[in-house]
């Protein structure tokens, strides 16, 4: 079918008022559906109703107790009835579904046994036929029923008002959810689980259970998630002011599940990987990821479930605001600084990519062919940064404002980015018409700053101009305002006051945050008497690159006293890069790579001042990956020779900074009992990055500490930070470590993905021969989504040098195994091929060889729209 258009949006033509679901559970399942439905006052009179179907076998159909002809009402992807009633009418419908054999984890399926559901974006039309939309909401009422033994837990959204005996070997529950809601957060389980429990009580008293359920013998791992929610609970209330609204809140984990979690009405289901953790398993970083995911759906609870979104095409109405508000949380729990600069590093290794790509959409969308395609990092994190970057503009009281009015507005609805940005519009008292750009234009816009000073009139000038480059169907574009924190720095490294020359708004001058409302601004500063250096879009105010002409002793300048965390690490990013970038140059010349003393001595001495935020420090340490290389140098990108470069500016840092490394290594040693708090954790980062810098310079004795490290962690995040040096030391040491490491740990599928990951990763020529061998062992299947984005997705995304291998392998490699895979789970499929998204930026003769990649999958007989729609789209 053709592609569905933003502009063609208009409401359905019947409402849902309720939903009952009859559910019995079993190796074929039966779904009785009664739909209480009524024409839409503003939809079409006497239009023919045509329900949503995704493959269903329709067992029968009932219009107010008149049995329907299937043979004339149904196919497997619709259920149409021409003329309905003008008035309120029921329909109810019995499907039979064949959950074991899902294996696209889409609608009703098994995972390890349990019965799950994935609705979202339009997997509720694979469980029975449905006006699959969000901006159709209703209340729902469910019945599950299934064996006892089998399936002991039942659960689905709301509150559950009854269960009971349902004959030999059997039992039911009810669960009534009282908020109408869009089909796409509907949610059921059944199966043999464990649980945690705790209670919550709401600001105003109302007292919630809530619960985790995890696969059998899991459920000593699932209370860092249950800490995590009762903090996400706490501060919607405390920062937004929103309370939880249902008497339960349950979370479930389960392995087999293709994105990270889902926000269903009271009944979050969850990747068991952003639930599972104790010290023994789970590294700092994932227990990082499970505070953030927790919060991350529990937040959509009033950011995308009480107000949902009209159509898919607002997507990042909820997606981009609720991890706005997770980015804000996560830094209020942890460091802000280290939050903001992971949160940058994500957006440039995902989104940035992706901006400058063929693959490049508006934040909001105005076409799609494959909705499933648009969870992406645009709609995600610029979608957040669009919410971030609102917030600079309009101010901390005016946000705060315009979200209580969007609450008050817009709660039970379905809305859209015009009636979000109303809101601020109407609390800030200004025009956002030309803000709302930020979402209907795709590509990240370059910022060129140049500043001259006048040692005459002492005053310092800086010229802001911004210009976005064309991307795919958007020639044209237009300029976009944006908030630029700014703060000037003396050479002795202390902030010279900004003293302003012509009229600055009350925030420019309080906050420092300058508005640049069109495509260019001069702001002048005075009394200056000394040419400053200007530490521009400090915290990453707005998200774009920035072309400023800042020298080495700038930056080496900004390294060590710039007030702003984000732009100190900035600045020594800037400076590897600089370097890195004209070593490839070097190498792709047949020269010698460059090494900077003074870069070298300056990281030095960030590491060993780590005393105030040793997470900041171990930021510090982590130099640009190759992909940061690549996306930076943007055309003729030859990944070997990135990697040789980055490869040699670490080694000649490790060498020459050498025993200091090892000091700071030993200083930060502890023998207390592992804690996953953001402080221990800022430690054991820093310490893993100086070791990590130490071995690339220092191969034998920096094996040597790591096995040491390794053979005495107590906890995953030593041991894999060990592991991790050994994996890149190509020694018979390193092949022992991961027999070692797999024997280990090979009954636990979460940790043998750190080891498929890790493999993976190893930038060498065997690297793909190891892979493959990887795939063919019992571990890894290709059915589930975690063990193919651990290797799979690691080897495409982590490894550019083995994935860009210049005979073309890497390439088609992953683009067969696409192909397998989108026999099996097409969602997964399109995500390992947009690995591809860089492709046309590759030198010559790679991209030829992906070219021929691709048109391989373009070629390959009966694509999923899914695979078919990424690749279409890459090749274009
Ligand atoms: N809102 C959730 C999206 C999601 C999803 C989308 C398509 C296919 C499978 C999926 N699983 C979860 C996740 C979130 O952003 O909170
Ligand atoms: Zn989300």
């Amino acid at each position: 079918h053709g592609p569905t258009r933003l502009a063609d949006y208009r409401p359905t033509d019947y409402l849902i008022d309720t939903v009952e679901l009859d559910v019995r559970l079993d190796e074929t399942t039966r779904v009785v559906s009664r739909l209480r439905l009524r024409p839409n006052p503003l939809g079409r009179a006497g239009a023919p109703l045509a329900l949503d179907g995704g493959d269903l076998k329709p067992l029968r159909a009932v219009l107010d107790n008149q049995p329907l002809d299937l043979a004339e009402v149904a196919t497997p992807e619709r259920l149409t009835i021409a003329e309905p009633p003008r008035r309120a009418f029921t329909l109810e419908i019995e499907t039979e579904l064949d959950p074991a054999a899902n294996t696209r984890l889409e609608g009703l399926y098994r995972s390890n046994n349990t019965w799950c559901t994935q609705c979202e974006a339009e997997g509720f039309r694979r469980i029975t036929y449905y006006l699959d939309r969000p901006d159709v909401m209703a209340v729902f009422t469910t019945r599950i029923e299934a064996s006892k033994e089998e399936a002991p837990i039942l659960l689905s959204n709301g509150n559950r008002v009854e269960a009971g005996e349902a004959g030999p070997g059997r039992h039911y529950a009810i669960w009534r959810d009282p908020h109408p809601k869009p089909c796409y957060l509907f949610a059921l389980i059944g199966g043999d689980l464990d649980s945690i429990h705790d209670e919550f009580t709401t600001a105003s008293g109302r007292k919630v259970d809530l619960g985790i359920y995890v696969e059998k013998g899991k459920k000593h791992r699932a209370y860092y998630a249950m800490q995590s929610l009762i903090h996400a609970m706490r501060w919607d209330e405390f920062v937004y002011g929103r309370e939880y609204d249902l008497d339960v809140f349950n979370i479930v984990a389960v392995s087999d599940f293709t994105m990270g979690a889902m926000e269903n009405k009271g009944l979050n289901i969850f990747n068991d990987k952003y639930i599972l953790a104790v010290a023994e398993t789970a590294t700092d970083a994932d227990y990082a990821r499970i505070e953030s995911v927790v919060a991350h759906e529990y937040f959509h609870n009033w950011t995308g479930n009480r107000i949902t979104c009209r159509d898919w095409f607002q997507l990042c109405l909820k997606e981009g605001l609720t991890v706005y508000r997770d980015q804000e949380f996560s830094g209020d729990q942890r460091s802000r600084a280290v939050q903001r600069i992971s949160d940058v590093r994500a957006l440039r290794a995902a989104q940035f990519p992706e901006d400058a790509g063929p693959l490049a959409h508006n934040v909001r969308p105005d076409t799609y062919r494959e909705i499933n395609n648009f969870y992406t990092a645009t709609v995600y994190e610029k979608g957040a940064e669009i919410v971030r970057m609102l917030r600079a503009l309009i101010g901390h009281d005016a946000y705060h404002a315009g979200m209580a009015l969007y609450f008050e507005r817009f709660d039970g609805k379905a809305a859209t980015i015009e009636d979000f940005l109303s809101c601020f519009a109407e609390a800030a008292k200004r025009d956002l018409a030309s803000f709302a750009q930020w979402y209907a234009q795709a590509g990240t816009p370059r910022l060129h700053v140049k500043g001259v000073h006048d040692a005459k009139a002492q005053t310092y000038t800086l010229t802001l101009r911004q210009e976005t480059p064309p991307t795919p169907g958007q020639t044209t574009k237009k300029p976009l305002p944006m908030p630029i924190r700014i703060g000037l720095i003396g050479r002795d490294g202390a902030e010279i006051p900004m003293v302003q020359d012509e009229p600055w708004s009350a925030r420019e001058a309080k906050f420092g945050v300058f508005e640049l409302p069109g495509a260019e601004r001069a702001i002048v500063f005075k009394n200056v008497p000394t040419p400053p250096v200007a530490s521009v879009n400090r915290r990453f105010s707005a998200a774009v690159i920035l072309e400023m002409d800042l020298s080495e002793d700038d930056l080496l300048l900004m390294m060590a006293h710039d007030s702003d965390p984000f732009n100190k690490w900035q600045a020594a990013q800037s400076l590897a890069t600089r370097l890195m970038i004209r070593s490839t140059a070097a190498i792709r010349a047949g020269e010698m790579p460059e090494f900077s003393e003074k870069f070298a001595e300056a990281l030095g001495r960030a590491l060993e001042g780590y005393e105030g935020d040793p997470a900041f420090a171990a930021q510090m340490a982590a130099l640009p990956s190759e992909n940061d290389l690549a996306r930076d140098i943007g055309c003729d990108v030859d990944p070997e020779a990135i990697f040789l470069a980055r490869k040699a500016l670490r080694d000649g840092i490790g060498r020459r900074l050498g025993q200091r490394l090892v000091t700071v290594y030993d200083k930060l040693h502890s023998d207390a009992a592992y804690s996953p708090d953001a402080a221990s954790a800022g430690r054991r980062a820093l310490r893993s990055a100086c070791l990590d810098l130490y071995a690339a310079g220092n191969h034998a004795d920096g094996a040597d500490i790591a096995l040491t490290q390794f053979q005495r962690a107590t906890n995953m995040t030593d041991k894999m930070g060990a592991l991790t040096v050994l994996s890149r030391l190509p020694t018979p040491t390193r092949e022992k470590a991961l027999d070692f490491f797999f024997r280990a740990h090979c009954q636990e599928p979460l940790i043998t993905d750190k080891w498929f990951s890790l493999q993976a990763t190893i930038p060498e020529p065997d690297t793909l021969a190891r892979v493959k061998r990887l795939t063919k062992i019992h571990a890894f299947n290709i059915a589930t989504p975690n063990r193919v984005y651990a290797l799979i997705g690691a080897f495409a995304n982590g490894n550019p040098l083995c994935f860009n291998a210049a005979s073309g392998e890497g390439y088609r490699f992953v683009a067969d195994l696409a192909l397998e895979i989108d026999r099996v789970n097409p969602q997964v499929a399109a995500r390992v091929l947009s690995a591809f998204r860089s492709w046309r930026n590759l030198e010559v003769e790679r991209r030829a060889q992906a070219e021929q990649a691709l048109k391989n999958v373009s070629d390959a007989p009966k694509l999923s729209p899914d695979l078919r729609d990424i690749v279409q789209r890459a090749l274009a």
